[in-house]
């Protein structure tokens, strides 16, 4: 018996090491190292065992061309890139002198290697790609197998190493990777608003990552890697201060601080630019005014300008926030924004730098209670200045009339200004989308803006092609206000790397979908296994029109907490201007919501095409999304869904809840197949955003109820408080407001 119950005992201890054994090799299978989120989507980690054969035998080696700063940034990239996919030590990959079987050959097209197969139509492909593409095939250099990686360019070369890399890492088979691309647009600029004290204006992942003070002979290593993630999407350029700017920044110490980024990004084809303050000249009392017509003031940009590029020779040029929201600007002196663009234009043209020249302009109304539409003003200011700016200056215009709201329609300028180059400037940051601690993917964003068809000119005529200058004959840009600080993660949460991934994808082509950017971006930064991919993609995919639906739906907009513009606030109506209010934006009263944008009220639908004008003027016509964006309707309003608007605004507000209840589900899924560190990070933002999108449903439904003075509709839920509770709250010390 004794012996039996030892035997037992023994069966089960030895059943119980295996299971734990087991268990400890299914966690160790499941769990991923940890993370830190520092290598974005360059992480490069080794592929499983059969890829990983295939790759060694096809990248035996880096042959470049003459060895320029760039061409040496391609092939550091590329050692880095094998080394990691390939798992091993990046000896064997050595840069060799003359290309071998399975090298990975970098090529300029000035100088093809000899003996290169197929070279006429290689030749034609990059005839095609100009002076930033690439193309990268396999081929054979006098019979031997290799990988070229062709440009016109080095910077090309930087790109298509890249490309490669991305291709790679995403499960590509090496011989089956043929590549050509070049970007659409020549502006892919990111906008810092960072200030000279290291705090960023809208910035929810730390200090800024220019460490201005230590500069510019302490150099952080960090700003090369920054460089290496512009570089990876095409981003080529980078406004390095707030648009809210300083005039100290144009001073001697400064631009030394500016120069010593300057060398640090070069090599990766990254071009540094400045905001600048109009004021600036006046207010280091070395001009008496700062008229754009007056030829002191002039005389002091040009001079200033030949200082910039003495020691900064590619130096990109300006962007100008002027007369606007306080800043200084040309109106002052009775003069235009085409008179102070062009002034500063004259002083760059030589040096052939640009002005990027801001539209985002709106003036006090002259009484709170007669205001004028704000969505209206740049269109009001800038349109008749189309045609008469310098050839070297662009418009640089927000996505939307307002400012960078959850949903607004393209701005009206897009299909307005003929004659003028026009900049798209999105908002990467998420000022008014939850900062860093909610999930929501700007790609849908993004794509639903540069697909806006403007029909300027009665043609079909989406934003993107208004950029590339389908109808101005000259070629615009775009821009991102950058949401990187600096975080370990740089972004502040791991999704929102996402965006300035999809910012810089979609500025290097306008035509992406969102869609397709999001698994690329899922498969880098997880693993490009469907079983993180779907789902990733999926909460992506989602999460935007969720933010939308429980912050501002139906095309309300500018609900926020003032100043720091967190959580809601639609109740405020106390601000110096009427503007400045929510209850400016959605107007609700005993006789419904929204904004009359129509001819009945403000008459802003008029400033689009008239296709575009007449289809947004009737409420029957108007996309749901959009609908109190341009229309004040009556509570009872019937929706296209049966629906009244009263009922259709709570039941949006439940389902964006219902989305993050959703996001948070899929999360959970994901548990075995991501980094516990990540994991863990990204669920309790989740779990965070959850409980924030369910105050915002519960105090916009508990204000709106109180201004309709309508029932519930039948099973919704009442706020968990009451509407004192929801005014009452105060945030003090909300992250990102200067
Ligand atoms: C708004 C921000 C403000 C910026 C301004 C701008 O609230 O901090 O200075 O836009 O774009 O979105 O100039």
């Amino acid at each position: 018996m004794r012996y039996l119950i030892r035997r037992a005992r023994a069966r089960l201890t030895a059943a119980l090491a295996l299971t734990a054994l087991l268990g400890l090799l299914t966690t160790h299978l499941a769990h991923a190292a940890d993370e830190d989120g520092y290598d974005l989507w360059l992480r490069y980690r080794p592929l499983p065992a059969a890829p990983r054969a295939a790759l060694a035998a096809a990248a035996t080696g880096i042959a470049a061309p003459s060895d320029t700063p760039t061409v040496r940034a391609a092939v550091a990239e590329l050692q880095r890139g094998l080394a990691g996919l390939l798992g091993r030590t990046p000896d064997t990959i050595a840069v060799a002198a003359r290309p071998r079987t399975g090298a990975v050959v970098l090529a300029r097209a000035a100088r093809l290697p000899t003996g290169l197969a197929d070279v006429d139509a290689l030749r034609a492909a990059l005839a095609t790609a100009g002076a930033e593409g690439y193309v990268v095939r396999r081929t054979r250099i006098n019979g031997a197998p290799v990988t070229l990686v062709a440009a016109n360019t080095d910077i090309g070369l930087l790109y298509g190493g890249f490309a490669w890399l991305r291709q790679l890492q995403l499960g590509a088979a090496p011989e089956g990777i043929a590549l050509l691309d070049k970007p659409a647009l020549p502006l892919r600029v990111l906008d810092h608003w960072d200030n000279l004290d290291r705090t960023v204006e809208r910035g929810y992942a730390g200090e800024s990552i220019w460490n201005w003070w230590e500069l510019p002979h302490i150099v952080d290593p960090r700003y090369t890697d920054y460089a290496r993630a512009n570089a990876s999407l095409g981003i080529n350029g980078a406004v390095l201060n707030n648009v809210n700017a300083k005039a100290e920044v144009l001073s001697p110490a400064f631009l030394a601080k500016t120069a010593a980024i300057a060398d640090v990004l070069r090599p990766y084809g990254i071009r540094v630019y400045l905001s600048v303050r109009w004021s600036t000249p006046l207010e280091l009392k070395e001009t008496k005014t700062a008229d754009p017509l007056d030829p002191a003031v002039a005389a002091w940009w040009a001079r200033k300008a030949d200082e910039i590029y003495r020691t900064i020779p590619d130096f990109g040029g300006f962007l100008v926030k002027a007369n606007s929201e306080g800043q200084p600007g040309p109106q002052d002196y009775g003069r235009n924004h085409a008179d102070g663009a062009n002034m500063l234009a004259r002083a760059l043209a030589p040096h052939r730098g640009i002005v990027m020249w801001r539209a985002f302009v709106y003036s006090p109304p002259a009484h709170p209670a007669q205001a004028s539409d704000r969505a209206a003003q740049a269109y009001d200011q800038f349109q008749p200045l189309d045609g008469k700016f310098a050839d070297n200056v662009l418009v640089q215009v927000k996505n939307g009339a307002i400012d960078f709201q959850p949903r607004e329609p393209a701005h009206p300028l897009f299909g307005a200004m003929p004659h003028t180059p026009l900049m798209m400037e999105f908002q990467v940051t998420k000022e008014y989308l939850g900062f860093a601690t909610h999930l929501v993917y700007l790609g849908p964003l993004f794509q639903e803006t540069l697909r806006f068809d403007t029909r300027a000119g009665g043609q079909p005529m989406p934003v993107a092609r208004v950029l590339e200058g389908a109808q101005q004959g000259r070629v615009g840009g775009i821009a991102g206000v950058a949401n990187i600080g600096a975080s370990r993660n740089w972004t502040g949460s791991t999704f929102d790397q996402a965006n300035w991934y999809a910012f810089g994808r979609f500025a290097w082509n306008p035509d992406l979908d969102s869609r397709a950017v999001a698994r690329e971006w899922a498969g880098l930064t997880f693993a490009p296994d469907p079983r993180v991919v779907d789902p990733v993609v999926d909460m992506m995919m989602r999460s935007r029109e969720a933010a939308v639906d429980y912050m501002t739906p139906l095309g309300l907009h500018h609900m926020m907490g003032t100043g720091h513009h967190y959580g809601p606030a639609p109740w405020v109506d106390d601000l110096g201007r009427a503007d400045w209010n929510p209850v400016y934006y959605h107007r609700a009263g005993k006789d419904g919501i929204g904004f009359d944008r129509t001819a009945t009220g403000s008459n802003a639908v008029a400033q689009y095409a008239p296709d575009v004008a007449r289809r947004l003027a009737d409420p029957a016509t108007t996309p749901p999304e959009l609908l109190l964006w341009f229309h004040h309707l009556p509570w009872d309003y019937r929706m296209p869904s049966g629906r009244t608007l009263w009922d259709e605004l709570v039941a949006h507000y439940d389902h964006g809840v219902a989305e993050v209840d959703a996001m948070q589900a899929e999360w959970q899924r994901l548990r075995p197949y991501v980094d516990a560190r990540r994991y863990a990070d990204v669920a309790q933002r989740l779990a965070q955003q959850r409980r924030e999108a369910q105050w915002w449903r519960d105090a916009c439904i508990a204000y709106f109820q109180h201004r309709s003075g309508l029932p519930l509709p039948a099973g919704a839920r009442p706020p968990a408080q009451s509407l004192e509770y929801y005014r009452a709250l105060a945030f003090p010390f909300a992250p990102g407001h200067g």
